[in-house]
């Protein structure tokens, strides 16, 4: 006779339940009708604020997992003290001295790399789950989207520590989930301006506004742990504002793309994650679009 065999958890990775609220949120069923009114609310948001919420999604026990993995990560932290313009590129000194591109801000803040996680890390787990990536893709009404290609960048930690600052850039992926995992006492607030740019108009005007410390169109994201943002941080430029008090910030960065192939450009892969890898050099010409970067 055939039984029905259950297959033990090859990898140890945690599984989606163990993840994710699937009572409250069950994206694993693609016809449950609080699945398809949440892609609905997600979508509505994306296009009035360019970013979306979805509140206590991911479990405490995860997050709990999360926060302990970064401290037993903690020494391996790449920590940047570098200054970057908003799209990580050298100085030009023949662009006019005003140009966002000649606007240099220094970052403060680390990354525990991508290709540092556990072997059983729970972000690892949410980066390799095909219900998360699809209703990812749903929520932005883009398909087909990819993990990212880039072996740093691709589902990092971002760390910043009391008085640490990260400065208003653009990212080179395209899409980028958010779980806060340690909330700052105070400041560490994400700002971002929505659909700041587009792959056809960099908008350097109004670029160059908010670098100056313009606020209009400008947007703060509560962010709790457990809750979920998906935003569009090619094209939203952001910041995280200083953290203040006495804790650190610890934010987990799963990030998706529309081209599989594309990574990181060297010096972007260098400023962020400090050093770049024969594959960013390799593809160093395979773009996703025209933009800066
Ligand atoms: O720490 C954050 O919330 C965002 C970090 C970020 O913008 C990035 O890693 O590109
Ligand atoms: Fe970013």
């Amino acid at each position: 006779m055939n039984q029905a065999v259950e297959l033990p958890n090859r990898t140890g990775l945690p599984t989606l339940a163990e993840f994710v609220d699937l009572e409250r949120y069950p994206i694993d069923q693609p016809d449950h009708p609080l699945r398809q009114e949440l892609v609905e609310r997600c979508r509505a948001e994306l296009d009035a604020v360019g970013c979306c919420r979805i509140p206590n999604i991911i479990r405490d026990e995860s997050i709990e997992r999360m926060r302990a993995e970064v401290e037993r990560q903690y020494g391996e932290i790449y920590w940047s003290e570098d200054s970057h313009n908003p799209y990580m590129t050298k100085d030009d000194p023949e662009m006019p001295e005003d140009h966002p591109k000649r606007f240099f801000e220094r970052r403060s803040s680390g990354f525990v790399n991508s290709d540092i996680l556990e072997e059983n890390s729970d972000l690892r787990a949410i980066y390799a789950s095909d219900e998360i990536r699809q209703f990812v893709s749903d929520c932005l009404g883009v398909a087909p989207i990819y993990n990212w290609a880039d072996p740093l960048g691709c589902n990092p930690y971002s760390v910043m520590e009391p008085g640490n600052y990260f400065p208003w850039h653009f990212d080179g992926n395209e899409f980028t989930v958010s779980i806060l995992v340690q909330e700052p006492e105070k400041g560490g607030e994400f700002e971002y301006y929505p659909d700041l740019r587009t792959p056809e108009n960099e908008n350097f005007d109004e670029v160059g506004k908010v670098l100056n410390g313009g606020r209009e169109g400008v947007h703060t994201l509560e962010l709790r742990p457990g809750d979920m943002q998906i935003f569009k941080g090619r094209f939203s430029m952001h910041r995280v504002t200083r953290v203040e008090g006495e804790r650190s910030r610890y934010i987990a960065l799963p990030t998706y793309v529309t081209d599989p192939d594309t990574v990181n450009r060297p010096e972007r892969a260098k400023q962020f994650y400090g050093r770049a890898l024969p594959v960013h050099y390799e593809r160093e010409a395979n773009r996703p679009d025209n933009l800066t970067d």
